[in-house]
C-alpha cells in the first residue's frame, strides 16, 4: 500500500465514521463507496419524492430511486444542496429528478428539477 492510497483508505474510514455517527445505518453504504466520489462527475438524474426541508441548514431529505453512479440502492437520505435557493417553490410530496456531486466526500445536490 502506497503511502497516497493510505491516506485515502484513511479518509474514506473518516467519512464512514462521521456518516456513521450522524446518521442512520442506511448511509454506511455511501461511505463504503466513498472511492468511487471523486470519479462519480458525470450528470446522471435520480427520482426522488420530498419528504423534508431545511432551508437554514440548506437541506432536503428525498426518498430516491436507485442511483447508479455511487452504488446507491433506493433509499430515504439528506442531502445537502448546493444553493439554498434550490430549495425555494419545494415542499413535501414533490416529486423531482435531481443529481448528485460526492466531490469533497460530502453527497450534495447539484441540480434538481421538478417534475410535473
Ligand atoms: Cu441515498
Amino acid at each position: 500500500m502506497t503511502r497516497s492510497s493510505f491516506l485515502i483508505a484513511v479518509s474514506i474510514f473518516g467519512v464512514a465514521f462521521a456518516l456513521q455517527a450522524s446518521a442512520d445505518d442506511s448511509h454506511m453504504h455511501h461511505a463504503m463507496n466513498g472511492a468511487r466520489l471523486a470519479a462519480a462527475a458525470s450528470a446522471a438524474w435520480t427520482e426522488g419524492e420530498v419528504r423534508s426541508i431545511d432551508k437554514a441548514a440548506g437541506k432536503i431529505t428525498l426518498k430516491h430511486g436507485a442511483m447508479p453512479k455511487f452504488d446507491m440502492p433506493p433509499m430515504t437520505m439528506a442531502y445537502r444542496v448546493k444553493d439554498k435557493a434550490m430549495l425555494d417553490h419545494l415542499k413535501p410530496g414533490d416529486k423531482i429528478k435531481f443529481d448528485v456531486d460526492g466531490a469533497g466526500g460530502e453527497f450534495t445536490v447539484i441540480r434538481l428539477e421538478k417534475e410535473k
